[in-house]
Protein backbone atom coordinates (compact mmCIF):
# COMPACT_ATOMS: atom_id res chain seq x y z
CA UNK A 1 0.00 0.00 0.00
CA UNK A 2 2.76 2.73 1.22
CA UNK A 3 4.73 1.62 -2.26
CA UNK A 4 1.46 2.79 -4.24
CA UNK A 5 1.39 5.98 -2.57
CA UNK A 6 4.45 7.03 -3.29
CA UNK A 7 4.36 5.91 -6.60
CA UNK A 8 1.14 7.77 -6.92
CA UNK A 9 2.45 10.70 -5.23
CA UNK A 10 5.62 10.88 -7.56
CA UNK A 11 3.83 10.55 -10.86
CA UNK A 12 1.06 13.04 -10.09
CA UNK A 13 4.15 15.61 -9.07
CA UNK A 14 5.81 15.32 -11.88
CA UNK A 15 2.60 15.01 -14.50
CA UNK A 16 1.19 18.20 -12.93
CA UNK A 17 4.19 20.25 -12.41
CA UNK A 18 4.65 19.35 -17.02
CA UNK A 19 0.71 20.45 -17.03
CA UNK A 20 1.70 23.86 -15.33
CA UNK A 21 5.25 24.25 -17.36
CA UNK A 22 7.22 24.06 -13.97
CA UNK A 23 8.90 21.16 -15.79
CA UNK A 24 9.54 22.11 -18.98
CA UNK A 25 11.69 20.83 -22.26
CA UNK A 26 15.39 21.89 -22.06
CA UNK A 27 15.56 22.34 -18.35
CA UNK A 28 18.27 21.48 -15.89
CA UNK A 29 16.79 19.03 -13.05
CA UNK A 30 18.38 17.45 -9.94
CA UNK A 31 16.51 14.08 -9.52
CA UNK A 32 16.72 12.17 -5.60
CA UNK A 33 17.28 9.26 -4.35
CA UNK A 34 14.60 6.60 -2.53
CA UNK A 35 11.76 5.07 -3.27
CA UNK A 36 9.61 7.99 -3.72
CA UNK A 37 11.86 9.18 -5.47
CA UNK A 38 12.59 6.49 -8.14
CA UNK A 39 9.19 6.72 -9.66
CA UNK A 40 9.60 10.75 -10.24
CA UNK A 41 12.81 9.49 -12.03
CA UNK A 42 10.60 6.72 -14.02
CA UNK A 43 7.90 9.12 -15.23
CA UNK A 44 10.51 11.40 -16.24
CA UNK A 45 12.15 9.19 -18.40
CA UNK A 46 8.93 8.18 -20.13
CA UNK A 47 7.92 11.52 -20.90
CA UNK A 48 11.57 11.79 -22.68
CA UNK A 49 10.77 8.56 -23.96
CA UNK A 50 7.82 9.68 -25.66
CA UNK A 51 9.09 13.15 -26.86
CA UNK A 52 6.89 15.34 -24.50
CA UNK A 53 10.02 16.41 -22.90
CA UNK A 54 13.30 16.53 -24.67
CA UNK A 55 17.02 18.46 -23.84
CA UNK A 56 16.50 17.64 -20.15
CA UNK A 57 19.93 17.90 -18.08
CA UNK A 58 19.73 15.78 -15.26
CA UNK A 59 21.99 15.31 -11.91
CA UNK A 60 22.03 12.67 -10.15
CA UNK A 61 21.50 12.78 -5.88
CA UNK A 62 23.23 9.12 -5.96
CA UNK A 63 24.59 6.45 -7.55
CA UNK A 64 21.93 4.33 -7.76
CA UNK A 65 20.11 7.34 -9.05
CA UNK A 66 22.48 7.53 -11.74
CA UNK A 67 22.52 3.72 -12.62
CA UNK A 68 18.62 4.26 -12.76
CA UNK A 69 19.26 7.62 -15.26
CA UNK A 70 21.39 5.76 -17.64
CA UNK A 71 19.04 2.29 -18.00
CA UNK A 72 15.97 5.31 -18.17
CA UNK A 73 18.24 7.20 -21.26
CA UNK A 74 17.64 10.40 -18.81
CA UNK A 75 21.41 12.21 -19.25
CA UNK A 76 23.09 12.73 -16.33
CA UNK A 77 25.78 15.55 -15.76
CA UNK A 78 28.01 16.83 -12.76
CA UNK A 79 27.15 19.69 -10.90
CA UNK A 80 30.21 21.65 -12.33
CA UNK A 81 30.05 20.07 -16.14
CA UNK A 82 29.22 23.18 -18.65
CA UNK A 83 25.14 22.01 -18.94
CA UNK A 84 24.27 22.62 -15.98
CA UNK A 85 27.02 25.21 -14.24
CA UNK A 86 26.63 24.84 -10.62
CA UNK A 87 23.07 25.55 -10.58
CA UNK A 88 19.06 23.64 -11.57
CA UNK A 89 15.62 24.59 -12.47
CA UNK A 90 14.09 21.99 -9.99
CA UNK A 91 15.04 19.44 -8.01
CA UNK A 92 12.64 16.24 -6.74
CA UNK A 93 13.32 14.22 -4.38
CA UNK A 94 11.73 12.14 -1.12
CA UNK A 95 12.00 13.18 2.32
CA UNK A 96 12.22 10.85 5.74
CA UNK A 97 10.36 13.32 7.89
CA UNK A 98 8.36 16.66 6.59
CA UNK A 99 7.11 19.22 9.40
CA UNK A 100 4.37 20.93 9.32
CA UNK A 101 6.73 24.19 8.49
CA UNK A 102 7.83 21.68 5.66
CA UNK A 103 11.26 22.06 7.53
CA UNK A 104 12.63 18.00 6.41
CA UNK A 105 14.60 15.44 7.45
CA UNK A 106 16.10 13.69 4.90
CA UNK A 107 19.19 10.90 4.20
CA UNK A 108 17.53 8.30 5.51
CA UNK A 109 19.66 6.24 2.28
CA UNK A 110 23.09 8.21 3.23
CA UNK A 111 22.77 10.56 0.31
CA UNK A 112 22.17 13.70 2.13
CA UNK A 113 25.00 15.51 1.10
CA UNK A 114 24.56 15.32 -2.80
CA UNK A 115 20.87 16.17 -1.94
CA UNK A 116 21.19 18.93 -0.24
CA UNK A 117 23.96 20.34 -2.37
CA UNK A 118 21.40 19.81 -5.14
CA UNK A 119 17.92 21.04 -3.49
CA UNK A 120 20.27 24.37 -2.16
CA UNK A 121 21.18 25.14 -5.67
CA UNK A 122 17.92 24.86 -7.56
CA UNK A 123 15.39 27.27 -8.30
CA UNK A 124 12.64 25.61 -7.21
CA UNK A 125 12.24 22.26 -4.82
CA UNK A 126 9.58 19.81 -4.81
CA UNK A 127 8.87 16.17 -2.33
CA UNK A 128 6.98 13.71 -2.99
CA UNK A 129 5.90 11.24 -0.25
CA UNK A 130 3.16 9.14 1.59
CA UNK A 131 1.38 10.23 4.34
CA UNK A 132 3.66 8.49 7.37
CA UNK A 133 6.24 11.21 6.24
CA UNK A 134 4.01 14.46 7.42
CA UNK A 135 4.72 14.32 10.82
CA UNK A 136 4.18 17.49 13.77
CA UNK A 137 7.63 18.07 14.94
CA UNK A 138 10.95 16.97 13.84
CA UNK A 139 14.02 15.14 16.19
CA UNK A 140 12.38 12.16 18.55
CA UNK A 141 11.12 9.71 16.13
CA UNK A 142 13.43 9.77 12.57
CA UNK A 143 16.91 9.85 13.61
CA UNK A 144 18.51 12.72 11.53
CA UNK A 145 21.53 11.75 9.69
CA UNK A 146 24.48 13.59 9.92
CA UNK A 147 27.69 12.94 7.49
CA UNK A 148 30.89 13.22 9.28
CA UNK A 149 34.79 12.94 8.56
CA UNK A 150 35.88 9.91 9.69
CA UNK A 151 38.48 10.50 12.06
CA UNK A 152 35.92 12.71 13.41
CA UNK A 153 33.85 9.87 15.10
CA UNK A 154 34.43 10.77 18.49
CA UNK A 155 35.05 14.58 18.66
CA UNK A 156 31.44 15.00 16.79
CA UNK A 157 29.62 12.99 18.65
CA UNK A 158 30.60 14.55 21.64
CA UNK A 159 29.80 18.35 20.57
CA UNK A 160 26.27 16.44 19.40
CA UNK A 161 26.11 15.44 22.90
CA UNK A 162 26.09 19.36 24.05
CA UNK A 163 23.55 19.78 21.49
CA UNK A 164 21.32 17.50 23.24
CA UNK A 165 21.41 14.74 20.84
CA UNK A 166 22.27 11.41 21.13
CA UNK A 167 24.23 10.25 17.96
CA UNK A 168 24.73 6.52 17.02
CA UNK A 169 27.26 5.25 14.49
CA UNK A 170 24.83 4.09 11.35
CA UNK A 171 26.29 0.17 11.15
CA UNK A 172 26.25 -1.94 7.76
CA UNK A 173 22.73 -4.13 7.59
CA UNK A 174 25.34 -7.20 8.54
CA UNK A 175 27.01 -4.79 10.99
CA UNK A 176 30.46 -6.45 9.76
CA UNK A 177 31.49 -2.11 9.76
CA UNK A 178 29.77 1.56 9.11
CA UNK A 179 27.85 2.38 6.32
CA UNK A 180 30.19 4.78 3.99
CA UNK A 181 28.29 7.88 2.18
CA UNK A 182 29.14 8.08 -1.58
CA UNK A 183 32.22 10.83 -0.47
CA UNK A 184 33.75 7.97 2.01
CA UNK A 185 32.51 9.62 5.10
CA UNK A 186 30.14 8.01 8.06
CA UNK A 187 26.63 8.68 9.25
CA UNK A 188 25.82 9.76 12.78
CA UNK A 189 22.10 9.32 13.12
CA UNK A 190 20.79 11.73 16.03
CA UNK A 191 18.11 11.30 18.05
CA UNK A 192 16.89 14.22 20.58
CA UNK A 193 14.22 13.39 23.88
CA UNK A 194 12.04 16.22 23.00
CA UNK A 195 11.77 18.11 19.48
CA UNK A 196 14.06 20.57 18.01
CA UNK A 197 13.96 23.61 15.98
CA UNK A 198 15.28 22.35 12.85
CA UNK A 199 16.82 25.37 11.47
CA UNK A 200 18.59 26.68 14.40
CA UNK A 201 19.73 22.78 14.55
CA UNK A 202 20.69 22.80 11.30
CA UNK A 203 22.76 25.62 11.51
CA UNK A 204 24.10 24.56 15.05
CA UNK A 205 25.49 21.08 13.45
CA UNK A 206 27.01 22.48 10.51
CA UNK A 207 29.53 24.54 12.72
CA UNK A 208 30.62 21.38 14.91
CA UNK A 209 34.46 20.63 13.21
CA UNK A 210 34.19 17.64 11.08
CA UNK A 211 30.81 17.46 9.82
CA UNK A 212 29.96 17.20 6.42
CA UNK A 213 26.56 18.32 5.91
CA UNK A 214 23.23 17.48 8.49
CA UNK A 215 20.07 15.99 7.17
CA UNK A 216 17.91 18.37 8.42
CA UNK A 217 16.77 20.98 5.21
CA UNK A 218 15.26 24.22 6.35
CA UNK A 219 16.75 27.05 3.71
CA UNK A 220 14.61 25.89 1.13
CA UNK A 221 10.66 25.50 1.56
CA UNK A 222 9.46 22.66 -0.81
CA UNK A 223 6.15 22.46 -2.39
CA UNK A 224 4.90 18.99 -1.25
CA UNK A 225 3.04 16.35 -3.21
CA UNK A 226 1.59 14.32 -0.26
CA UNK A 227 -0.04 10.99 -1.07
CA UNK A 228 -3.01 9.94 1.63
CA UNK A 229 -3.97 6.36 2.40
CA UNK A 230 -7.21 7.47 0.76
CA UNK A 231 -5.80 7.77 -2.28
CA UNK A 232 -6.20 12.04 -2.53
CA UNK A 233 -3.00 14.14 -2.49
CA UNK A 234 -2.60 16.80 0.12
CA UNK A 235 -0.61 19.65 -1.80
CA UNK A 236 1.34 22.18 0.58
C1 LIG B 1 15.63 10.35 -0.06
O1 LIG B 1 14.93 9.17 0.08
C2 LIG B 1 16.26 10.53 1.25
O2 LIG B 1 16.64 11.78 1.63
C3 LIG B 1 15.30 9.97 2.20
O3 LIG B 1 16.08 9.46 3.19
C4 LIG B 1 14.68 8.90 1.42
C5 LIG B 1 13.21 8.71 1.59
O4 LIG B 1 13.05 7.38 1.32
P1 LIG B 1 11.82 6.73 0.65
O5 LIG B 1 11.30 7.64 -0.40
O6 LIG B 1 12.41 5.47 0.11
O7 LIG B 1 10.87 6.49 1.76
O8 LIG B 1 14.79 11.34 -0.41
Amino acid sequence: MKDELKILAARTAVDELVARGRIRSGMKLGLGTGSTAMPAVRRIGELIADGTLSGICAVATSFQTTIACENLGIPVYSMNSRQIGGSLDLAIDGADEISPEKHLIKGGGAALLLEKIVAYNSAEFVVVADGSKAVSSLGTKFALPVEIIPEARISVAAALKKLGADAVLREGVRKAGPVVTDNGNLILDCLWASPVQADEMEYEINRITGVVENGFFTRILPSVWIAREDGTIDRR
